[in-house]
């Protein structure tokens, strides 16, 4: 059998659980944009269905998706070069979703890093779609035969995971249908910390809300959280080697070097040997200049949630369009007849 040539694709999405952080920024839609602006086609979603995998009240629901749409193109992706839609609005994501629940194995499964973070000591009163979730992320990647995903670190099992269904899919049947997606994982960023915790992921779920920057955040709310970040007593070094065992001060060199594009040995090689009393106050000019004007224009956006909607149900027929007869040819693979008119 010769191998199929898969078109580069990029596909990714973030869930609407709560307000878009520094930390999903860094690690991904700075990325998208990146990705987007470089002329690949991509698509990038608001996973809905993902999100209710925990509770999540309806109507803060319909408004943390609004505004993750608002920041997806406050950051700079545009509609007309990107697919963007909720999730919710293609019913391929869902359909192959069960159909990978069937390849993947409970083994594989029961090895999910984020399931036992998120499950905690609680595993038996949390909803199975909190279980199944990476069997839905394979779909949603392979719904669109995307090659490429952009992530954060902690989702790199869960592409991993979704290279070995997409693998055993094409072992069982005897194909080679679908590609084998790759983690994008780069920058300076790709696991943001609490700004109370260097050993804990900056997240929207964490019951702190100084743990993290939100995009929402005015100038005078960033400025506080930065000077009031865990820091240590040391002055900066002149190497990576010399934050070692220092999480909170690789954690804000990390972030300065995101935001403004540089690698951390030149964020370094411009404030070491000084103190984080000298240090915090740049950080914190350089990420107010960067985001006030991402989250002025989500306010903007937000104030006509009607164009938004308008956007998300465009962007759906267009990713429909490219996922319904991927699943239709999944279901003559798999064996499931298509005899409605
Ligand atoms: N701290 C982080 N640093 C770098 N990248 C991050 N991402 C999340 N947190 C960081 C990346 O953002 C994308 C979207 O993540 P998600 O919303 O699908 O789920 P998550 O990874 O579980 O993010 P959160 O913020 O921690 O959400 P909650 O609190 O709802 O669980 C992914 O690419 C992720 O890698």
């Amino acid at each position: 059998m010769t191998e199929a040539v898969h078109t580069q694709r990029v596909f990714s999405g973030i869930q609407p659980s709560g307000n878009l952080t520094l930390g999903n920024y860094l690690g991904a839609v700075k990325r998208f944009v990146e990705m987007q602006d470089s002329g690949i086609e991509t698509i990038y979603c608001m996973v809905d269905l993902h999100a209710i995998t925990v509770w999540q009240d309806p109507a803060t629901l319909r408004k943390n998706t609004h505004e993750l749409a608002a920041a997806y193109i406050a950051c700079g992706l545009d509609p007309k070069k990107s697919i963007l839609f909720n999730q919710s609005q293609v019913s391929a994501h869902a359909e192959l979703g069960w159909i990978f629940n069937c390849v993947a194995r409970l083994g594989w499964m029961n090895r999910m890093t984020q399931f036992k973070d998120k499950a905690g000591k609680n595993a038996e009163k949390v909803s199975l779609g909190l279980y199944a979730y990476p069997s839905l992320m394979a779909a949603d990647i392979l719904a669109y035969k995307a090659t490429h995903v952009p992530v954060g670190e902690d989702q790199k099992q869960h592409v991993e995971l979704t290279r070995d269904i997409a693998n055993k899919f094409n072992h069982d049947f005897g194909t080679d249908f679908f590609p084998e997606p790759e983690p994008v994982i780069a920058g300076a960023a790709t696991r943001v910390m609490s700004l109370r915790d260097g050993t804990k992921k900056m997240s929207k779920s964490d019951p702190s809300d100084m743990s993290r920057i939100n995009m929402t955040d005015d100038a005078d709310t960033i400025a506080k959280k930065i000077r009031k970040a865990k820091t240590d007593p040391e002055p900066l070094p002149d190497t990576l080697e010399g934050l070692e065992g220092r999480p909170e001060a690789r954690n804000l060199i990390n972030i300065y070097a995101a935001i403004s594009n540089q690698t951390p040995e030149q964020t370094l090689a411009q404030f070491a040997g000084q103190q984080f009393g000298q240090f915090k106050p740049a950080l914190v000019d350089l990420a107010v200049a960067h985001l006030a004007p991402i989250s002025a224009e989500m306010a903007r956006l937000m104030s006509d949630v009607a164009e938004i909607d308008r956007i998300l149900g465009d962007g759906a027929n267009r990713a429909a369009a490219i996922a319904d007869p991927i699943l239709d040819d999944v279901k003559d693979i798999v064996g499931l007849i298509r005899s409605r008119s």
